[in-house]
């Protein structure tokens, strides 16, 4: 059985993803991150707090104190691109590479979308959940005019290729498309890329992320 450690509310969802989409046994063991428990007025080290990303039990697991952690038969893994991709190997299947070449370019688009997109798709992602304020807009700007270059990357190679890697749904794809949805909510970014939004729309119909979406819906804020 598969443990990954985290909340709906964080980057585990791509790893819940993964892990419904693979058939594979897991359980969520819920950890906080400790700025929400702030935000509820709740002091993450009071002996009462929900076990969170600043816990002496859960800073054992993992010392960065992020989420998600995965725990598999002794193996603990953080860094939620490199869960999933282990994942997908682990499950086989159409779903993980082939062989070695579809392995290396799996992991070149996984560091590909997490050094060069998914610090200002976040960016997009935390303004927009916070209510676009006076201020914000700038941001939002400038991290957009940043994501153009590597969307612009991702449009062409989309132009060539029905998916990520291997001409199928993959592993690949779920890692790009929940680094790409940090910037969905800017729909001026999204309609000047249209094979990007077509791809990612078509990666969040498959029922797994749905059946992941809304279980993210239900979670408190
Ligand atoms: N690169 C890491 C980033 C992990 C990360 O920053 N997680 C956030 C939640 S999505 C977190 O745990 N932050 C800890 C905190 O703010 O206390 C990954 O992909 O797993």
């Amino acid at each position: 059985m598969i443990t990954l450690y985290g909340m709906y509310r964080s980057r585990a969802t791509r790893n819940i993803w993964a892990l419904e989409e693979l058939g594979l046994a897991w359980q969520l063991k819920p950890v906080i991150q400790a700025y929400r428990l702030e935000a509820r007025g709740v002091d993450p080290a009071s002996a009462g707090a929900a076990l969170n990303t600043r816990s002496p039990d859960f800073l054992r697991l993992s010392p960065a104190g992020a989420i998600p952690v995965m725990e598999d038969a002794g193996l603990i893994l953080s860094e939620s691109l490199a869960i999933n991709l282990y994942l997908a190997r682990k499950a086989g299947g159409p779903l993980a590479p082939k062989d070695a070449r579809e392995e290396a370019l799996m992991e070149q688009w996984a560091l590909y979308g997490a050094t060069g997109i998914e610090t200002d798709a976040l960016e997009i992602s935390m303004a927009y959940a916070k209510g676009v304020a006076e201020g914000a807009e700038a941001a939002i700007e400038r991290a957009s005019d940043r994501l153009r270059r590597p969307f612009a990357a991702l449009e062409a190679h989309l132009g060539a290729h029905s998916h990520m890697v291997g001409g199928r749904f993959t592993v690949a794809d779920i890692n790009m498309a929940e680094v790409v949805r940090y910037a969905q909510p800017h729909k001026a970014l999204m309609a000047a890329f249209p094979r990007v939004t077509s791809w990612l729309d078509l990666c969040q119909a498959r029922p797994a992320f749905q059946k992941m979406w809304a279980a993210r819906e239900a979670e408190a804020v």
